[in-house]
């Protein structure tokens, strides 16, 4: 019977199919196609574990939110993004509190100089009191902060000329600060000379001596290759500093209850490993930063802070954070 073969013949063609290539039919359904962009390279744990969940995601709502990562400034530098964010025009973004700081100015109180001697305390505030509070902070102004910040790590200092191993070591040293009044007060009252400037110029800005020094994290300097135009690394750990995974208000509110739900656990949830993958490269990456050429010390912070607190930037921040922020931190 002819017509009877040729349906089993197609139907035996076609489950194969879909069972081989789940994604195409879940791609073509997706109901939510979300943009995420970022700064930083697709190598980074940030943009790895980010992919990651985005699966997960894809998976767990069959299909009906696709997001998509934008990394490496494709969207525009972080100012840009941030916009960009609030209009709705992107969904998903991941600032340094720093960075965010321009339109929430209370969001990095976390990145007041040395006020982490280590990861127990970081998590233990940024889990508790200080995150929630942040994350209150940042849905007042209509975008929505995931429950989890993901680790950008502690800031590190490097310079192309000379190392630092006194705070009298800045003096006049014209170093990149993020776009963030805080880095900038930081700095200056270290005696440096700050220049604010999006992450996505900073490479170039080395690189053709525009600027002599930058501060980022371990992680940051290897993945970006900053190695590549910074000679001398100091392991400072001035700023904690970690990514706030942030989703634009207006479009997070179209997604059904049950897609946030899902969207924010599998977020939630790889930003835990995104954590231990930062805690592995700390330990690791130093090693390969100077098999390619640069050349770390430790200095020793007590000085740096006694210059902060000479210079008052600790009771400058103090009242600008106000009393209900600063507790937080203690
Ligand atoms: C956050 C990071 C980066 C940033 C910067 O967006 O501009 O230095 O703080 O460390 O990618």
């Amino acid at each position: 019977d002819f017509s009877r073969r040729t349906l089993i013949k197609t139907a035996a063609l076609a489950v194969p199919a879909t069972l081989a290539m789940p994604w195409v039919s879940a791609r073509a359904a997706a109901k939510f196609t979300y943009k995420y962009g970022n700064n930083l390279p697709l190598t980074h744990p940030l943009n790895v574990r980010a992919a990651e969940a985005a699966d997960r995601i894809r998976a767990a709502t069959n299909g009906d939110l696709d997001i998509r990562i934008f990394p490496n400034n494709q969207l525009g530098g972080d100012t840009d993004m941030l916009n960009q964010v609030r209009s709705g025009a992107i969904d998903f973004f991941t600032p340094s509190a720093l960075v965010i700081a321009t339109l929430v100015p209370s969001a990095p109180i976390n990145a007041v100089g040395f006020a982490f001697p280590s990861y127990d305390k970081v998590w233990a505030a940024m889990d508790g009191d200080l995150g929630a509070y942040v994350g209150a902070e940042i849905e007042k102004v209509g975008l929505h902060m995931m429950k989890n910040v993901w680790d950008n790590g502690f800031r590190q200092l490097t310079t192309s000329a000379k190392p630092v191993v006194t705070p009298d070591d800045l003096a006049g040293i014209k170093i990149r600060v993020p776009v963030s009044p805080l880095s900038i007060s930081l700095f200056q009252s270290l005696g440096a000379a700050p220049t604010p400037m999006q992450f996505s110029e900073v490479y170039t800005a080395l690189q053709t001596k525009v600027i002599d020094a930058q501060e980022n994290p371990l992680p940051i300097l290897q993945t970006a290759k900053l190695y590549e135009v910074q000679k001398y690394g100091m392991l400072t750990n001035h700023i904690w500093d970690g990514f706030l995974f942030i989703a634009s208000g207006k479009t997070w509110s179209r997604l059904p209850e049950d897609v946030r739900k899902i969207a924010e656990g599998a977020l939630n949830e790889s930003g835990i490993k995104q954590r231990e993958d930062i805690a592995k490269m700390n330990s690791s990456v130093k090693a390969d930063l100077e098999s390619k050429g640069m050349v770390f010390n430790a200095p020793d912070p007590a000085p740096f802070r006694e210059v902060l607190k000479a210079k008052g930037f600790y009771a400058q921040w103090h009242e600008k954070f106000g009393d209900e922020a600063w507790t937080r931190l203690e």
